[in-house]
Parts: structure tokens; C-alpha cells; sequence
């Protein structure tokens, strides 16, 4: 574990609890991703853990997204850098042989709903304050396919054009509707159903379980993993353009000016 990320495993079950704990929002910037992509790492390459539940110890939010500051005045080096750290994760998670459960105990936009759809399944508390979904159009900016993909593969073809389109976000009952998360529970039992429900994974013979989670999984892994520069490259430029810094910058105040 680091200071970011607390890792739990227990030896009798092989169940691994990772919080991430990055505040105020778990907002993922470079250091941050590569953090938990070096835990996830170890964690597979660990033969006691069978399967990891990810969650948030910050108060009210699993993650906040991508950190913006990442995207915003920085330069293309940088943006290159981040970017390969984003795709990094992703592909440790939509390709992780082990179980991952989402235990989505606050809100979830982008990036954190990115994290969360990469789970085998999802567990969302059951508070309406908190919202899950792909929102990058609100912020002027374009989930990439394999963003896309991810979604499209967990909701379907017209609700990911739906969604994707016009950025929503769900409450926990209408993320479950649409099969965004697959249950609904009060807050305090999110990570005990997770658990239970982890228990229920560890019962399919392991071997058969992981090749079809890889069947399920792989052309769209295999599609970044065959244009990972091009996909880095195309991040540049598009988060260069002074028509998007201008949205990103927009946004940023209209974070900061919602507080007071
Ligand atoms: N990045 C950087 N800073 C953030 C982010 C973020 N994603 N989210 C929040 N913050 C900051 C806020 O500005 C605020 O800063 P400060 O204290 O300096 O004013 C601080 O964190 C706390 O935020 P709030 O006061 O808003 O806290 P709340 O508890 O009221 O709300 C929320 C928390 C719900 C997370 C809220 O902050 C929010 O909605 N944040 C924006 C989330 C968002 O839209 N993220 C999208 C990021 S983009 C992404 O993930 C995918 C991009 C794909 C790339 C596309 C290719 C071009």
C-alpha cells in the first residue's frame, strides 16, 4: 500500500480491498494512475489474492474523473505522458485476469465511471446525491472509443449513444435501469455485498471464468493495444486546440464558482 491506496488482502478468502484515498476527490492524475496500476499489478502477480474490490475511502465520491489540471495549460510532452499513464490502467483493468468488483460508494463522472465499468460487476450506494456516467461532452471534450467501447459493452448500443451524446449522469436507480451498475444497496452495506458477491465469483472453476471474461474483453483491448500511438497522439492534439483548453478553462471556474 502507499498513501494513496490501501490495500487489504485476506489470506483466508484471497479477497484484496483496494481504497483509493487520493483527496479531496481521487481525481487521476499521472502519479496517481501509475500508483494503482503498479497495486493492480501486484496484486495479480500475487498467487494468495483471487480477486480485488475497488472502492473510495474520500467521503461522497469514488472518483472524481481524470484530473483536469492534467489537461489544462500543460505541455504536449506532458499531455502524451498522462495520456499513456490513462491508457495504462485501462488496459491493467478491462484486462485483468483476476475478479474486480466496483464498490461504488459515491459519485463516479468520467474517468470514475471509466474505472468502475472496467469491474466484472458493480455495487452502487444507494444515495441519489451521488451520479455515475460518461459525462466528457459537458465538458466539450470526446470520451475516446475504447472509453466508448467499454460503455457500449456494458449498457448497449443505443443508451451508450444516448448517454455519450449528451454526457449524462444517473442516480444510482437509473444507472441500475440501464444496467450501468448491476445493484443497488443501502451505503452501509456496499462493501459487504461486494464481498458476498466476490464469494459468489470465487465459486466458478477460476480457469474456465477468466477465458470467457477474456473472450467477452478482447477485440476491444486488442484495438488499443494495435494504435496506442496514434490514440496518444490524437489525445495531443485535441487537448492542444485552444477551443478545448478554452472549455476545459471554463469549466474548471465553473467548479470552483458552484461553492460559493
Ligand atoms: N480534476 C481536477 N480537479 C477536480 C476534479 C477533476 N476531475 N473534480 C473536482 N476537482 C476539484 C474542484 O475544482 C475543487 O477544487 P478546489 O477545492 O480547488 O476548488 C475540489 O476538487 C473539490 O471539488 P468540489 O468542491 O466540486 O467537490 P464536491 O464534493 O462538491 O463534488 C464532484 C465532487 C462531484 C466530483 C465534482 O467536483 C465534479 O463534478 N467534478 C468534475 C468531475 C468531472 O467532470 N470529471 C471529468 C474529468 S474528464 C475525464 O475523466 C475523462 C476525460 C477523457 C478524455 C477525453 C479526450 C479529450
Amino acid at each position: 500500500s502507499s498513501s494513496k491506496i490501501n490495500v487489504e488482502l485476506d489470506s483466508s478468502t484471497g479477497i484484496a480491498v483496494m481504497r483509493f484515498q487520493n483527496p479531496l476527490v481521487n481525481s487521476l492524475n499521472l502519479d496517481f494512475l501509475t500508483e494503482i496500476c503498479i497495486s493492480l499489478e501486484k496484486l495479480e502477480l500475487d498467487k494468495s489474492c483471487r480477486g480485488v474490490i475497488l472502492t473510495s475511502a474520500q467521503p461522497k465520491i469514488f472518483s472524481a474523473g481524470l484530473d483536469i489540471l492534467e489537461m489544462y495549460g500543460k505541455n504536449p510532452e506532458h499531455y502524451a505522458a498522462f495520456w499513456k499513464s490513462v491508457q495504462e490502467i485501462w488496459l491493467k483493468l478491462y484486462g485483468y485476469s483476476k475478479i474486480t468488483i466496483a464498490a461504488i460508494n459515491g459519485s463516479s463522472p468520467a474517468g470514475g465511471c471509466l474505472i468502475a465499468l472496467t469491474a466484472d460487476y458493480r455495487i452502487m450506494a444507494d444515495n441519489p446525491r451521488y451520479t455515475i456516467g460518461l459525462n466528457e461532452t459537458q465538458l466539450g471534450i470526446v470520451a475516446p472509443f475504447w472509453f466508448k467501447d467499454t460503455m457500449l459493452n456494458t449498457v448497449g448500443h443505443r443508451t451508450a449513444e444516448l448517454s455519450l451524446q449528451f454526457g449524462l449522469m444517473y442516480t444510482p436507480s437509473d444507472a441500475l435501469k440501464i444496467n450501468l451498475v448491476d445493484l443497488v444497496v443501502p451505503e452501509e452495506q456496499v462493501l459487504s455485498t461486494a464481498t458476498e458477491t466476490m464469494t459468489k465469483f470465487l465459486a466458478i472453476p477460476g480457469h474456465a471464468r477468466e477465458i470467457s471474461k477474456s473472450m467477452m474483453r478482447k477485440p476491444v483491448v486488442d484495438r488499443l493495444l494495435s494504435c496506442r500511438d496514434a490514440d496518444i497522439k490524437n489525445f495531443v492534439s485535441f487537448i492542444s486546440k485552444d477551443s478545448i483548453q478554452k472549455s476545459l478553462g471554463q469549466y474548471l471556474s465553473m467548479l470552483k464558482q458552484k461553492k460559493s
